[in-house]
């Protein structure tokens, strides 16, 4: 007993000596990087609009292959019912609570709240973290029973949520900011998808819906599972009289813009894209050690990526791409990379760049880019189709943040 112990004392040592994570803030220490060309497509030089239309899903590709596994090209049946539905804020909006249903297998909860109006509404849609419930005060959404990452009691009991919930994120959805503004809210949460820990695909769509969507748990990721998922919530939305189908403005903070992100680059049918600092995996260069990195990510959220991106961890200059290629694969639909100062894990400036990078494919579609400019100031918006803040305080969705995604909206998604 006695030598197991010093063994696995010695072992873990070794263990932390090998590899004692210390994320680097050091810019100096960053170094040069090389990005792929977007414009090269194996020995393929892209010169025209028509050219990368036809051949954007070679990239497309390579991310399924690569890091966020594949999307499933077959489809389930869905039944969408609505369930209730309520006058708020005083009459000026319609809440309603909608259930999907995939093969009788899967359901999945979508609160759309929309301006009260005899016009369609342009709509924002994310998925939520820790339930419906927390996005509203109001007791007509129900609590979700799944398990989620918050876990701070009497709101949340060993990850379950508790009434004491209902609002706890309300400000990181401005719910009546937006609908003041003649948008609307849909939303629905990511457990219901896939919950969020190494083990969760065993209770979720992965292994659900595996034979009727025809790929096997291993190959996709949560990734996978919530990008699908937002999808399946644009095809409900489209369903609805009262939405403007082509105008649904999808966004995700963290690592459900990781998520929102490889689904805007799969599905066209998404106007446009909001990554709220979605940092390592999503919108952050990867070759740019600066806060979490590869190893860091894909160690702590082994599910998240194919065990295969793990292996880029010490070696991102040999990915095939970066991540300003998954934000190319947007065009020409408007784009809003966003970062915190506060938020440096996610690294900012990663994130900056990346955008930057966008140009090239937007210019052949004719659109302009951020163009020649440095990393602008705090809480100073630049560009216009691509556009970009970094704001004060700390990793969150706020409604700094909310202003200036309805700004966008307004001005992009006509
Ligand atoms: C962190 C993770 C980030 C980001 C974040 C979040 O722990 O390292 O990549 O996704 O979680 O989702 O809040």
């Amino acid at each position: 007993m006695k030598k197991f112990l010093f063994f696995c004392l010695i072992s873990s040592t070794m263990m932390a000596q090998q590899k004692p994570f210390v994320a680097n803030y050091d810019e100096s220490k960053v170094g040069t990087i090389t990005l792929p060309d977007p414009l090269i497509i194996g020995s393929k030089k892209i010169s025209s609009q028509a050219d990368w239309e036809k051949n954007r899903a070679t990239w497309l590709t390579l991310f399924a292959d690569q890091m966020y596994g594949q999307i499933p090209k077959k489809s389930v049946k869905q039944t969408n019912t609505l369930i209730s539905q309520k006058e708020i804020l005083g009459g000026k909006a319609v809440q309603s609570i909608w259930k999907m249903d995939f093969a009788g297998k899967v359901q999945a909860t979508v609160v759309v709240i929309l301006p009260k109006s005899s016009k369609k509404a342009p709509v924002f849609m994310g998925l939520n973290f820790c339930g419906n419930q927390t996005i509203s005060t109001d007791d007509g959404i129900p609590i979700f029973d799944k398990y989620v990452v918050c876990n701070n009691d009497p709101k949340f009991i060993n990850n379950i949520s508790q009434a004491a919930s209902r609002g706890e994120w309300a400000s990181r959805w401005q719910i009546e900011k937006v609908i003041d503004a003649g948008f609307g809210t849909i939303t629905a949460a990511c457990g219901d998808f896939e919950e969020d820990f190494a083990t969760g695909y065993k209770n979720g769509v992965r292994t659900k819906l595996a034979i009727e969507l025809g790929l096997k748990p291993e190959d996709w990721t949560a990734n996978g599972a919530w990008a699908w998922g937002l999808s399946r919530m644009l095809d409900l939305a489209q369903s609805i009289q009262q939405i403007d189908g082509k105008k649904v403005i999808l966004h995700g903070h963290s690592r459900l813009g990781k998520a929102a992100l490889w689904a805007g680059a799969n599905d066209r049918r998404f106007a446009a894209i909001i990554s709220n600092e979605s940092g390592e995996g999503g919108a952050a260069l990867s070759r740019r050690i600066y806060g979490e990195t590869i190893w860091r990510i894909t160690n702590s959220f082994p599910h998240w990526f194919l065990p295969r991106y793990a292996s880029y961890a010490d070696r991102e200059n040999e990915l095939p791409f970066d991540q300003h290629i998954l934000l190319s694969l947007m065009a020409p639909r408007p784009v809003y990379v966003a970062s915190a100062f506060g938020d440096q894990w996610s690294d900012p400036k990663g994130e900056f760049l990346s955008a930057k990078e966008m140009e090239k494919v937007y210019a052949l579609y004719g659109k302009k880019g951020l163009g020649n400019i440095d990393m602008p100031g705090l809480n100073q918006p630049v560009g216009k189709l691509i556009r970009y803040h970094i704001r004060d305080g700390k990793h969150d969705i706020n409604e700094y943040d909310w202003e200036q995604y309805i700004k966008f909206g307004k001005e992009e998604v006509k």
